[in-house]
């Protein structure tokens, strides 16, 4: 029974946790801004990881950003989003993790933003963590240890 809670409270690395590169959305650090709205609209993601072509991360781009950029006088200048490229938009100053760090290092990082994103010591991009993941490895180990603990009482 001890065993087995020490199992069941194991605290995963990020490596176990992340969603890997090849299954994450992400856009070009010199496409324009029309680009990367598309790429988010037709994701469904309201932000997405900004790559250079040697896949090394940059920083993060959102919906809210790009559309910030379209405000004009008296209308929404759309036309503007040909002419201005992610990188000046993005926002890189975003915290990283690492495989090896835990879920531990990503709960305090995800109180802040809605995905965190893995690079290696390159700073090449590995994946990201988010708070999906988090919250249901809360919810698997929550229900677990109070099995474990109407077990021990019964
Ligand atoms: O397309 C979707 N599929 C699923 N299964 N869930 C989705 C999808 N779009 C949104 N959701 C849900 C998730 O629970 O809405 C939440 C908020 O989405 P967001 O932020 O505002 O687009 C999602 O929460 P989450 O899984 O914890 O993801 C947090 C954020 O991480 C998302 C998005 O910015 C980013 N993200 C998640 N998966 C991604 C991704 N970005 C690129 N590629 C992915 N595969």
């Amino acid at each position: 029974m001890v065993s087995l809670q020490k199992e069941t409270l194991r605290i995963p690395l990020v490596s176990e946790l992340m969603i890997p590169s090849e299954k994450v959305a992400h856009v070009q650090i010199s496409n324009p801004l029309e680009h990367a709205l598309l790429v988010l609209v037709k994701s469904g993601y309201s932000a997405v990881p900004v790559l250079d072509p040697s896949y090394t991360f940059q920083g993060v781009i959102s919906k809210t950003r790009i559309l910030e950029e379209t405000i004009g006088i008296e209308e929404f200048e759309m036309n503007r989003l040909s002419e201005i490229m992610v990188k000046e938009v993005m926002d890189d100053q975003v915290p990283c993790l690492t495989k090896e760090q835990t879920m531990i290092d990503a709960l305090h990082k995800l109180i802040d933003h809605p995905f965190v994103c893995v690079t290696n010591d390159k700073g090449e991009f590995d994946g990201i963590v988010t708070r999906r993941t988090i919250l249901k490895q809360f919810s698997k180990h929550y229900h677990e240890t109070l099995k474990y603990t109407m077990l021990e009482t019964t």
